[in-house]
């Protein structure tokens, strides 16, 4: 290990020359540790923003819409998060570590500009979050750079020490230098160390506030029960086939913030505003008051491929929006209804679907549960047959009605459509991706949907030969996905397995393929199986 501090063409060439490494060793030393006492400090005071989270975000925001979020995605599928914020801390070690070599050659104070250069961006980044605490994000700033330049100070007081040593040794061998170098390079990585344990410990602070709210002490009001789920709705001892409904801990999760809004219920208001009769602010309380109602819908997302798996059901308990929107009395020239979220997210959506029967409503609880909190807790918007991204505001905390032309919901101007329905689409389950398939009877399974149309009929072909009419499962509600089988023939060899959905209103899903912007995948879900 230390053989490649003096690496010998180097010595050979200048014995006397300060070295560049350990500078930059310095650096990211002092950047490691300047991080991890941020997100420690974010862990430990509660108003005080993560810094590293607040830079994650804007990235988050500068890239949403741009390949570079595609790209992300593609790559780290729904770990994106964790990959960016390993990004961040990754890149802001190299660039600490710049900073280490430039304090070695301009000076302490050149650096020091570069490190508060990346607290001005941290509080900036802050700034964009309603949530984040500007002046808090500022006193940590301060603290953190002051840190960083105080360690980094150290570390390059001791090189220029162990550098005079090396100096003065008439022949570069005097054994203190080594000692030295070995010691700076043990501090350094103890340091870094540090940082990450640090660091560590206030991401888990952070996480344990996230998870111990209130949530668990609320009971849910009486709701008028959705009847219970036929009992043909689901297939029994179908291996792999999708649970008719989705367990909270399996549904997917889909959103822009890099740590779910922790939201204190007992300060926690919702606003019905814009274009109404009267503003109405409604406490938790008071929604838990209203009329409660239960209904079956499966939400979908806009960015989910075919076959994919960015879709679950579950039993929604909330208020019917309309009794919402009715409290404070809606203009008849309000067209569009904005969710606005407590971290600034919005979505939009057309008033007319609030009163046209369906269930859309302010959710409270899933599946029997308050909301989760990565799946908006308190409350928020689901509405059967939209796209979460017009529609299903998490961490609700206004509904705003306003003119469809007034105003363009988050992802509008990033490029994806302004109406999002759902699209009709079918999904293979069984058999598994590369699972082996013996001869003989076999079973085929899967999903289709279609929300607030409702699934007409699946059809499986099997090696491109006709359309077959698969057996459907009774149906939950025509909001929801709906579970089809297949008796199959397998015959040894590899087979081409295709699926194909028609919906309630008569329409069959076509097989062209569609990406999924600006307005959901298209194309046959495809099945390739090798039988023995
Ligand atoms: N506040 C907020 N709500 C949001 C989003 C978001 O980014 N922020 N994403 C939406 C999208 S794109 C989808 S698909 C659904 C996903 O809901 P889920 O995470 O509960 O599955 O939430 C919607 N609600
Ligand atoms: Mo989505």
């Amino acid at each position: 290990m230390t053989t490649t501090l003096d690496a010998p063409s180097d010595t050979a060439r200048n014995p006397q020359a300060s070295r560049r490494w350990p500078a930059v060793l310095a650096g990211l030393a002092a950047t490691a540790v300047a991080l991890g006492l941020s997100e420690l400090l974010a862990g430990l005071v509660g108003p005080v923003p993560s810094l590293v989270y607040a830079i994650g975000n804007a990235v988050v925001d500068l890239g949403a819409g741009t390949p570079v979020k595609d790209i992300a995605i593609a790559l780290f599928g729904t770990n994106e998060k964790t990959a960016l914020i390993i990004g961040t801390v990754v890149v802001a070690l190299l660039v600490g570590g710049g900073l280490g070599r430039l304090a070695q050659r301009r000076g302490l104070l050149v650096a020091g500009l570069g490190f508060a250069v990346f607290g001005v961006l941290g509080v900036v980044a802050t700034t964009a979050n309603p949530l984040d605490s500007a002046v808090w994000a500022l006193v940590s700033a301060v603290l953190v750079v002051a840190v960083a330049v105080g360690v980094l100070d150290r570390l390059l007081g001791l090189n220029q020490r162990i550098d005079a040593a090396a100096s003065a040794a008439t022949d570069g061998a005097d054994p203190r230098v080594g000692r030295g170098r070995r010691e700076l390079l043990r501090i350094a990585l103890g340091l870094v160390a540090v940082g990450g344990v640090a660091g560590g410990l206030g991401r888990s602070l952070l996480g344990r506030t996230q998870t111990a709210v209130v949530r668990a002490d609320l009971v849910l009001p009486e709701a008028v029960a959705a009847p219970p789920a036929p009992a043909g709705a689901a297939f029994d001892g179908i291996d792999g086939l999708s649970p008719l409904f989705t367990p909270n801990d399996e549904f997917y999760r889909i959103d822009t913030a890099l740590m779910s809004p922790v939201v204190d219920v007992d300060t926690w208001t919702l606003r019905i505003t814009g274009m109404v009769g009267q503003e109405v602010e409604l406490t938790y309380d008071d929604l838990l008051s209203l009329p409660q109602v239960e209904a079956d819908v499966t939400i979908a997302c806009v960015s989910n491929e075919v076959g994919g798996d960015l879709i679950g059901n579950a039993r929604w308990q909330g208020v019917l929006l309309a009794d919402v929107l009715d409290l404070a009395g809606v203009d008849d020239e309000a067209t569009q209804i904005i969710g606005r979220s407590v971290d600034g997210w919005t979505a939009g959506f057309p008033t007319d679907i609030a009163y046209d029967g369906r269930n859309a409503m302010v959710a409270i609880a899933m599946n029997g549960e308050p909301l989760p909190v990565d799946h908006g807790f308190p409350a928020r918007l689901i509405v059967p047959g939209l796209y979460g991204y017009v529609s299903a505001t998490k961490w609700l905390e206004a509904i705003e009605l306003t003119t469809w032309e007034a105003v363009d919901g988050y992802w509008i101007p990033r490029g994806w459509s302004k109406e999002g329905p759902v699209k009709t689409q079918s999904r293979i389950d069984v058999p598994a991706p590369r699972q082996q398939v013996a001869a003989g009877a076999a079973v085929v399974a899967g999903v289709a949907w279609a929300q607030h149309r409702g699934v007409a009929a699946v059809e499986v072909s099997v090696d491109d030969g006709p359309w077959q009419q698969a057996e459907l499962a009774e149906e939950l509600s025509i909001d929801t996905w709906r579970q089809w089988r297949f008796a199959w023939e397998a015959t040894p060899g590899e087979h081409v397995l295709r699926v194909r959905a028609t919906d309630g209103e008569g329409m069959t899903q076509s097989g062209e393929r569609v990406p999924v912007a600006p307005d959901g995948a298209e194309g046959f879900h495809t099945r390739i199986v090798r039988v023995t």
